[in-house]
Order: structure tokens, then C-alpha cells, then sequence
């Protein structure tokens, strides 16, 4: 017996007689650890208000954007734990995203002129919506280098799709979805020709460089965009930035805001003063307000021009069919958030003081009047700032980005410059509260703060400087993300969060009850595809194909062990491994990878992974799998061996072990005994109600299902032993106990669980 399985053994002895370890008794008080660890009532109320016990789940799953890794972060609020990356633009090796052929292929989907793009600047993550509302079932993010959208399913939190802008160069203004996410917004951000690798000198910038703002069709039920569905508008060359779709009376429209409306060609390099002198010259800048309803059936009609294969409205159709407004905004605006109840949309100017409150009513008058104040040189329609500004209100310095409280008339504004959030009232104009945050504000989140019902509660502000705040890690700072009580007037700062990945720009946080993710697939499925995977197989029908210099490896995973567990190639060969995890467990994760190959899979139960190279060195190389997921983990292993051109065995038989009748009888007493705790386990779990509890329900399947793989063995170690065969004999007897452990293992799990959940004894 090894050592793995010896500790294994002894653990479900311990735990089957019910050894309990007793409670260390604590001599501090809570006064006591106040005093020793200098901490102020204060400070013992934002640990109340975040401190999740052990066991206990958060209230809210925040979506946070993983910036230049190109990746999601999701944590949880109030906690702040994190709880899992998702890979999106970038690989991923833990989940093998990027190391396995159906991942690989998502990702190819985000190659650009065909080249592969390995990062990706992430800002705006979006949850879909349904009349307004967070749904929980898709997750959209941009890459604003590499003008791209992707979708993540939150059944499974994967990422199924990249589409690529088939007509941007970068990109700012996405992922905003429309109500009910029929379609998604991506604005562009610098402007650029329209025209895929069409140069135009910057000497041309006003007449052949352009703007726009795309709407993704997206494809619920399919849980896809389809790029063959969607649009753009062609805008003036003007920094389009963050947009947003209206709601309630504003569904149909969106609004996309500005910067550089001077249309400043810099060039320092030439003595010409720089961007940020040209490009914040004038006051104000443009909202763009969008009729994309209107725009969608203009398309309809086929009144879009093809442009790189793809629908554009060009501005002089948009003018024609009315669906195309300027509003000017000052100065330099950055976000634009239209209201919970869909009538507002407030505009904050980074290099103002004011935010302006816009009334959609009032931009609908001046639109149905034919009050404009100007065109601008592309002739789009002008309405004048009064006539759409409900309320202009002096917050503070640098405002970027508003959210929306539970209660009605109530955002919150980041102010970047004075380091501080705002809560303000819009409908009045009235400034309420504000709170210092360390340091530099970019963008803030409510709990579901830009659907129709915000839940309040709390506000995560995503500071740019993490200065002070954190033990200092290199001149590379951690972000920080700082957690905010807004149950009350006042704000409390609660918790910092220090997140050390990329720079997060934006987060949006979801009840957590909504979100229903798997917890695992139909046996046999590709998870990159929802489909079911041609490579999949079921127990038993575990084969290696060989034709022409292509090796086919159709294989299962389940604790502890990778069928097969020898793979032979000739050096050259290609290999293609398709695994399934034939698991039903819960968190039965299995992974896969050869060494030195460069190739990873992680293989959740159900899910069926295809892994794919070259064996273009001979050799020996073992495989394993590289989850922990069961005490034989480190075993189960197996050889993939690459055989030299012309190479041919000499020694046809594996070396014996020394096994003795003497080693035989210890197994099968061991089995025994085994099965005596597995006995008690069953005894004690059939004793409660553990049938009211699902996640013991499944774990008892499981057990028997384990169990259940022992049938046929007693009689072939049996057999082996009359023959006086002991090491056939022996190692049968030990399969035995291998599945008798995994099965003692859950049965263990499942008795811990229905003890600290009060189950009841039932006659
Ligand atoms: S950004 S700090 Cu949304 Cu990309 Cu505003
Ligand atoms: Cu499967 Cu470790």
C-alpha cells in the first residue's frame, strides 16, 4: 500500500467512527482582538457589514472587466472574494482555454486579418437583460484594441463567441445591451477609414475618416451574435466613447457620446501642440442620439451600404430617415447613463464641474418640432443644448460615470479629479452626500445600477490609484476596488479590494440568486459549441484509432484513472485525443495534459475536450491528470510514447511485482474492512432525510455508482488466486479497494454535509 492510499484509508477510518474533533476554546474576547489589532468600532461595523462566515454565500456576483489581461474577474459582494477568472481574449491554462482544440477555436474566431491577437483590452462587461432587467443568463465584454465583442454564457461562465468589428479599428462604447439584448452596442472610439487596409493620409482625416457605432444582433436562443443580422452607423470622425440603449419611453434609441468633436490631427513630432491641447479646445462636444429601431428597418429595406461585407447606415441616409441627432455636451464627456425609468440621460463632462441631466421628452419635442440649433459639417441636425437639458449640477472636479440607487431620483457620480463619489438627486439637482475614495475614480457600480431596478445596497467604486493602500508590490500597483455602504444617507466606505489583474474599467453585479449556472454537462458535450461532441464516447467503448500517420484517441476520465493509459505513435504522427469526464459528481474537475507538448484541457463531468499536436519528437511522455480529484490523483497517469521510425520491440512483456498469498489476504482483509465503514456511512446517511438534500442526493448516486464498479472483481481475484496467480490476484482485490475508497470518500462528504445541516433522523 502506498503512502497516498494508506493516508486515504485512515482518513475514512477516522471519520467513519465518527471522531470529532472539539472546538478550540478561544480565550480572546472580541474587546481583546479590537486592542491587539487596533481596530475602532468603526471599523468593527465594516467588518460586520462585509464578513461572510464559512458555509454562508454572498448577496451579489459582481462581473468585473480584467482589463489588458483580457479575461473577467468575478467576485463577490459584499465579501469582495474572487471567485473565478474567465479566459476570454486570452488564454487561459487553468481552464484550458487556448491549450485545447474547442477553445482554440473560439479564440481563432478573434484573429484579426488572420493573425492571432494573445491579449485583449477588456472595459465594459454587460449582463443581459430582459424588460430592462438583469437576466443572468449572458455575460457581453469588449477588447477596445482589437475592436471585438465576446459572449459569455453564465450557465457555464464560458466564453462560446469573439466577433471581430468588421469595420473599427479600436473601439470604447460596448458592451451596452438593449432591453431585452436584442442587440449590443460597440462605438468606435479613434477614428479611422471605414474600409478594411484602405490608407488615407491624416491630411484627410475630415473627409475620409470615420467614426461609428455598431449594433450586434444578438441571437438568444442560439445564445449567439449573428453578424450576418447587424449594423452600423457611419458617424463623424469624432471619438465616439461609451453609449448606452434607452428604456421604458426611450426604448428604441441610444445614445452615444464624444470627445475630440474638433477633430484634432496632433503631431508633436512636427511642432504641432499635442491631442490633449487639440482635442479639448472647444466647450463642448456631441451626444449622438440614435433611432435604432428606425435604423434597423432602414437596413431592412436595404438602404445600408456593404462596407467589408457588413450593413453601414451612411450618414447622409441617416440624415434622410430622420434617425441621426447631435446634442452638444460639455466639455470632454465621458459616460452617458440614461435613467432606471428611461427618461434622463446624464452626461458627465471630464473637464466641466457640471453634470448635464438631458430629458429624452425634450429631445423628442425638438425632434418632432424641427427645433434645430445648427448642423454640423456633415449636416447632421443640431438640437440645442437648452432645449434638451433638464438640469445642469455642479458635482466636483472630473465627473465621469454615473449609477442609479433602488430609490427614485438617486445616482452616484464618480468625480476622478476630486477623488470622491457624489450622490446626488437628478430629478432636483440637488447635491446629497459625498464620500473620499483613494484615489482617482474612474468608473463606479451599483448593485444592478444600469438596469430599470437597481437594488442600492452598495457601490463598488474602481479606483485608478492604489497608492497607501496596499503592502507594496513593485511600481506595478494592484487596482483598487473599494466597497461602499449605501443603505443609508450617508455613505460608509466599507472595504478595500486590492485586484491584481489588468486594469479593471468596469463591473456590473447581479443578484446572485439570478444566476443559475450548471453544475455539470450531458455526458458527451463540447462546451465551446453546446453541441454534443463527435469525440465522445461512453464507458467501454474506449478505442485508439491509427490511419495513414493520424493517431484517433476516443478516451474517458473518471477517478483515478485516463482511459487509455498507453498511447503509442510513430514519431511524426499526429495525435488527437478526445476526452470525456464520465463523472457525475459535483466539482469532478479532470485534467489533461502530455508533457511538453504545450497542451492543457480541463474537463468538468460531462464535458468531452479535444486535445491535438504533433509528435514530432521521439520519446516517452507521460500524461496525467492535473486536477486533484480523488486521493489516487497523482495516479492516474499513463505513457504516450513516440516510437523512432523503424523501431521494434525486443522484450514483449512488462516487468512482475513479488506478490505473495500472504499480500493477497492482507487486500482482501483490507477490502473488509473497508466495506465495514462504508456500511456505517450508508447506515448513518439512510437513517436521516438525507433525500431532502439534493447536492447528498447526488453525491450518494455517485457513491454507488463507484461501488457499483467493483461488480464481476471478487470473482476474478478469486479466479486468479485458485490459479495461485498472486499478483493478478492481488491487484483485482486492490481495484476493489480503489473503488471502495472513492466511494468511502463521498460518503464521508455526504455524512459531514448532513451533519452541519441539521438533518433529522427519520424511522
Ligand atoms: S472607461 S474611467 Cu468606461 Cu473604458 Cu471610463
Ligand atoms: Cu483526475 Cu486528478
Amino acid at each position: 500500500m502506498n503512502k497516498t492510499s494508506k493516508r486515504a484509508l485512515s482518513l475514512a477510518l477516522a471519520a467513519g467512527i465518527g471522531f470529532a474533533a472539539t472546538a478550540a476554546l478561544s480565550a480572546e474576547t472580541l474587546q481583546d482582538v479590537l486592542k491587539r489589532r487596533n481596530l475602532s468600532q468603526q471599523d468593527l461595523l465594516a467588518a460586520a457589514k462585509t464578513y461572510v462566515p464559512t458555509g454562508k454565500r454572498d448577496e451579489f456576483v459582481a462581473f468585473s472587466s480584467g482589463g489588458q489581461s483580457g479575461q473577467v474577474i468575478v467576485y463577490a459582494v459584499p465579501s469582495m472574494r474572487i471567485l473565478k477568472y474567465i479566459g476570454v481574449f486570452t488564454p487561459e491554462p487553468w481552464q484550458g482555454y487556448g491549450y485545447d482544440e474547442n477553445s482554440k477555436a473560439v479564440l481563432a474566431q478573434g484573429k484579426i486579418d488572420g493573425k492571432d491577437i494573445t491579449w485583449g483590452d477588456t472595459h465594459h462587461p454587460a449582463i443581459s437583460e430582459t424588460n430592462g432587467e438583469y437576466d443572468g443568463q449572458f455575460l457581453f465584454i469588449n477588447d477596445k484594441a482589437n475592436p471585438r465583442i465576446a459572449v459569455i454564457d453564465l450557465r457555464d461562465f464560458e466564453t462560446k463567441q469573439i466577433v471581430v468589428n468588421p469595420i473599427f479599428k479600436s473601439e470604447h462604447g460596448g458592451a451596452f445591451v438593449s432591453p431585452n439584448t436584442e442587440y449590443i452596442i460597440e462605438a468606435a472610439q479613434y477614428a479611422a477609414p471605414l474600409e478594411n487596409k484602405k490608407f488615407f493620409p491624416l491630411e484627410e482625416f475630415n473627409e475620409k475618416y470615420r467614426g461609428g457605432v455598431t449594433y450586434w444582433k444578438f441571437d438568444r436562443k442560439e445564445g449567439r451574435i449573428k453578424p450576418g443580422e447587424s449594423f452600423s452607423l457611419e458617424l463623424p470622425p469624432y471619438s465616439q466613447d461609451l453609449s448606452d440603449f434607452g428604456k421604458g419611453p426611450s426604448d428604441g434609441w441610444s445614445f452615444t457620446n464624444s470627445f475630440c468633436s474638433e477633430r484634432y490631427v496632433g503631431g508633436i513630432e512636427k511642432g504641432r501642440p499635442p491631442y490633449e491641447a487639440g482635442c479639448s479646445a472647444k466647450d463642448t462636444d456631441y451626444l449622438h442620439v440614435i433611432n435604432w429601431k428606425k435604423a434597423a428597418e432602414v437596413v431592412k429595406a436595404g438602404k445600408a451600404k456593404k462596407i467589408n461585407g457588413h450593413n453601414v447606415i451612411m450618414m447622409d441616409t441617416a440624415i434622410k430617415e430622420g434617425i441621426l441627432f447631435l446634442v452638444p455636451e460639455p466639455k470632454s464627456p465621458h459616460g452617458v447613463d440614461v435613467s432606471p425609468d428611461g427618461k434622463f440621460m446624464i452626461v458627465s463632462g471630464k473637464l466641466d464641474t457640471h453634470v448635464s441631466v438631458y430629458s429624452f421628452e425634450k429631445i423628442q419635442a425638438a425632434i418632432k418640432a424641427g427645433k434645430f440649433e445648427s448642423k454640423d459639417p456633415y449636416g447632421i441636425p443640431v438640437i440645442g443644448l437648452k432645449d434638451a437639458v433638464h438640469v445642469q449640477v455642479p458635482l466636483g472636479l472630473g465627473p465621469l460615470h454615473t449609477q442609479y440607487d433602488s430609490k427614485p431620483c438617486i445616482a452616484y457620480t464618480s468625480l476622478y479629479v476630486d477623488s470622491q463619489v457624489a450622490k446626488w438627486n437628478y430629478c432636483e439637482g440637488k447635491v446629497l452626500d459625498k464620500l473620499s475614495v483613494h484615489y482617482n475614480i474612474g468608473h463606479l457600480m451599483t448593485m444592478e445600477g444600469d438596469s430599470t431596478k437597481p437594488k442600492g445596497k452598495y457601490l463598488v467604486a474602481l479606483n485608478k490609484l492604489a497608492i497607501d493602500r496596499f503592502v507594496p508590490v513593485g511600481p506595478l500597483h494592484p487596482q483598487n476596488h473599494q466597497l461602499i455602504d449605501i443603505s443609508n444617507d450617508k455613505m460608509q466606505l466599507l472595504y478595500d479590494m486590492p485586484l491584481p489583474l489588468g486594469e479593471p474599467h468596469y463591473v456590473v453585479a447581479i443578484e446572485a440568486t439570478k444566476l443559475k449556472p450548471g453544475v455539470r454537462y450531458k455526458v458527451g458535450t463540447d462546451s465551446r459549441t453546446d453541441k454534443p461532441h463527435p469525440g465522445a464516447v461512453r464507458a467501454g467503448e474506449e478505442r485508439t484509432e491509427k490511419k495513414g500517420n493520424k493517431v484517433t484517441v476516443y478516451g474517458t476520465l473518471i477517478r483515478s484513472h485516463i482511459t487509455p493509459e498507453t498511447i503509442e505513435a510513430d514519431v511524426g504522427d499526429e495525435v488527437t485525443i478526445h476526452l470525456t469526464n464520465l463523472e457525475r459528481a459535483q466539482d469532478e474537475t479532470h485534467g489533461f495534459t502530455v508533457s511538453t507538448y504545450n497542451t492543457h484541457a480541463s474537463v468538468e463531468p460531462g464535458k468531452t475536450v479535444t486535445v491535438k499536436f504533433k509528435a514530432d519528437k521521439e520519446g516517452v511522455y507521460p500524461y496525467y491528470c492535473t486536477e486533484f480529484c480523488s486521493a489516487l490523483h497523482l495516479e492516474m497517469q499513463g505513457y504516450l510514447l513516440v516510437k523512432p521510425k523503424g523501431w521494434k520491440p525486443t522484450k514483449t512483456t512488462l516487468a512482475k511485482g513479488n506478490y505473495t498469498e500472504a499480500d493477497y489476504k492482507a487486500t482482501v482483509k483490507k477490502v473488509a474492512d473497508t466495506q465495514a465503514i462504508i456500511d456505517s456511512v450508508v447506515a448513518y446517511i439512510t437513517s436521516v432525510n438525507y433525500k431532502d438534500f439534493p447536492d447528498v442526493v447526488a453525491m450518494v448516486e455517485d457513491a454507488f455508482d463507484q461501488l457499483g464498479k467493483t461488480k464481476g472483481l471478487k470473482e476474478k481475484h478469486e479466479a486468479f488466486a485458485a490459479k495461485k496467480d498472486w499478483e493478478n490476484a492481488n491487484l483485482w482485490a486492490e481495484q476493489i479497494w480503489q473503488y471502495q475508497v472513492k466511494t468511502a470518500d463521498l460518503g464521508l462528504r455526504a455524512k459531514t454535509y448532513l451533519e452541519q445541516n441539521g438533518a433529522k433522523k427519520i424511522k
